[in-house]
């Protein structure tokens, strides 16, 4: 798949944007230029504020409606990137997703088979304070960057202060650690954000992905237990054709398998609690380049942003076909949610 370039030599020109890591404001500024170019397929919206006031903004990415197809009655693929700060390969990833989305519309007919499926949710930095602080202070961050009562260490792990099986399992309560889980679960504003906005589109909440890196990994839930959910073979059989599709772009390996079983348990993830609170059918953590083994595995080179877009994207691309040809889970999800209470999730 090539991109298109459009003229000018900016770094909002798509093809030069994806030569380097990009500061927050420059990633909102590239999001509204698309919005600008491609206006009947994208819209942004703000899901809210981070502890430190920034916006925290997502691309709602669909096919125009065609005929008796209304956009609101599609089912939702979510995608997130960048909840933990440090791991530059994600928000790129999740932006270069969205770019092919649109893109590729009218010229690929996978691309337009999954853009007439699903309305995309796209969530290209889930942890603006903490990535900003990676830029500006300390390279290796990983929580938000809140301030804690009785401690001076800033931030939570916002991978364990999802409320579900909250720090029921290897997560810290030591506000100094680097899987520190909040203070109650739903503490940091961006976890609430996020959670929020899933509960709001529950019914039609049919996959979530959480892009962060690395171990170049495709998990399914559950991250709390080493029990596995009913729907198992059915969740890592699609991971693992997604990983398949993802090995064919460059050869990059992927492993499958339970968050718990391939890594260890740790709760409060924003997958589980998709999984389990939402009752998303689809749901999936995916660790991005490099393999596990790498020395600076956060630390990409900025050569690599397209490499790991283009792979990751021939992943995303296959699970949504997937999903699309299983049939339509949607209406049992529909019933079997409504009445579900939000027990876990905080207010
Ligand atoms: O520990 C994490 O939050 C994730 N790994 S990372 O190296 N990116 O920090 C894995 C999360 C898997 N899901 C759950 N444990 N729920
Ligand atoms: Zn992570």
């Amino acid at each position: 798949m090539r991109l298109q370039g459009g003229g000018t030599s900016s770094v909002l020109n798509p093809n030069e944007f994806f030569n380097n890591f990009r500061r927050l404001s420059v990633i909102y500024s590239f999001m509204d230029r698309l919005a600008e170019m491609y206006p009947r397929m994208l819209s942004i919206e703000s899901i809210g504020k981070t502890s430190e006031g920034r916006e925290m903004r997502i691309m709602r990415i669909s096919s125009p409606s065609q005929g008796r197809q209304v956009n609101n009655s599609k089912p939702i693929f979510w995608i997130d990137a960048g909840i933990h700060a440090r791991e530059w390969a994600a928000p790129p990833a999740a932006l270069f997703i969205a770019y092919a989305l649109l893109s590729q519309y009218s010229k690929n007919n996978d691309i337009a088979k999954i853009m007439d499926s699903f309305e995309w949710h796209i969530l290209p930095v889930a942890n603006p304070d903490g990535y900003e602080y990676t830029h500006t202070n300390d390279r290796l961050w990983r929580k938000t960057r809140s301030r804690n009562n009785f401690s001076s260490c800033r931030g939570a792990d916002p991978n364990r202060n999802f409320g579900f099986h909250w720090r029921e399992n290897g997560a810290s309560t030591n506000p100094c650690s680097e899987t520190y889980a909040g203070p109650k679960a739903f503490s940091e504003p961006e976890t609430m954000n996020m959670a929020n906005h899933m509960w709001r589109h529950r019914q039609r909440l049919m996959a979530y992905v959480a892009l962060h890196s690395y171990s170049q990994l495709w998990l399914t839930p559950w991250g709390y237990t080493s029990d596995l959910p009913d729907d198992y073979n059915d969740l890592v059989g699609k991971a693992r054709r997604a990983a398949d599709a993802v090995e064919k772009v460059y050869g990059t390996k992927f492993k499958a398998g339970s968050s718990t079983r391939v890594l260890y348990a740790a709760a409060g993830g924003s997958d589980d609690w998709a999984k389990g609170v939402v009752g998303a059918k689809y749901v999936y953590t995916v660790e991005l380049r490099p393999g596990q083994n790498a020395m600076r595995g956060f630390v990409l080179s900025p050569s690599e942003i397209k490499p790991c877009g283009l792979e990751t994207l021939a992943g995303i691309v296959q699970l949504a076909k997937d999903i699309r040809d299983s049939g339509p889970v949607l209406e049992g999800r529909k019933k079997q949610s409504t009445n579900k209470r939000r027990a876990s999730a905080g207010s």
